[in-house]
Order: structure tokens, then sequence, then C-alpha cells
């Protein structure tokens, strides 16, 4: 799953309108960044989980990130379902690297899977550093 769409808190504009979703839909050391007090969502596609499918096993996102120096332990927060689940990811500071989160599918369904939105929270407030994102995809799996 790719991402598709999403939705700045700073400027109030998706990702589209703005001309931006080209930053995180590849590896090429182009990045989104988020400022310290916003966050930002992204919409990943929504036509992988075919009408059957009865439960969802597996939702992974692999997210390549890079966060400045100084941002503060704990105050990045990846979120999803709704922001009922999160992650305080380990930071990467200043140069790329990947970070998988395997997000426990307990109340993870087909129908959220559908309509898949991924925040990424930057609450480094005290220090103002960005957090970065080259590129987010996930891979779902599921039972028919
Ligand atoms: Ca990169
Ligand atoms: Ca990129």
């Amino acid at each position: 799953m790719v991402v598709v769409d999403g939705f700045d808190e700073e400027s109030g504009e998706g990702l589209v309108a703005s001309g931006k979703i080209s930053l995180v839909t590849s590896s090429d050391d182009s990045r989104f960044e988020t400022k310290a007090g916003y966050y930002t969502d992204y919409y990943l596609t929504n036509t992988i989980v075919p009408v059957g499918a009865t439960s969802i096993t597996s939702l992974i996102f692999y997210v390549e990130h890079n966060e400045e120096s100084s941002f503060g332990v704990g105050n990045l927060v990846w979120l999803t379902d709704s922001n009922t689940v999160s992650t305080t990811p380990t930071l990467i500071i200043d140069n790329d690297g990947t970070t998988s989160w395997d997000v426990p599918v307990g109340s993870i369904t087909p129908a959220d899977v559908n309509s898949l939105v991924f925040r990424v929270q930057n609450n480094d407030v005290a220090n103002g550093k960005l957090t970065k994102v080259d590129y987010i995809y996930a891979d779902v799996d599921w039972l028919e």
C-alpha cells in the first residue's frame, strides 16, 4: 500500500492539492517535513483488501525518515486506526533509515485498512526540531 494523499496540519492543505505528495512516494531523499507542534496525516491506497476479507492478520508500516539532531526522545509519535493505536519509534538522527512498525492487529478491521491513515505527530515543541519522511508504504495480509 502506498501513500495517495495526505493532510498537513500546519498549512491546512492536502498533499495532492499542494503538489507535495510525491515527496513521500519514493525513496529519493526528497522529504516531507513535519514541524514541532504539528501533525501530518498520510492516506494509503484503499484498493487492496477485497470485499470478502474477514480479518486482518498483519499490518506493517515501513517509514524511511530522519529527525534533526537534539530531537527529544519520545517526542515523535506515529498513530493509525483513527489514532487509537500508537508507537514512539526510535529516532534516526540526521541520516535516513527505515523503521518498520508491526501494528497490533487486534483492533484492525478490513474497513479500517480500506481507509488507512498513518499520522506523524511531532511533539518536539521544547526543542523545535523537524521530523522528515522520505518514503512510506505498508504491507497488509488478511484472511478471506
Ligand atoms: Ca532517503
Ligand atoms: Ca521521497
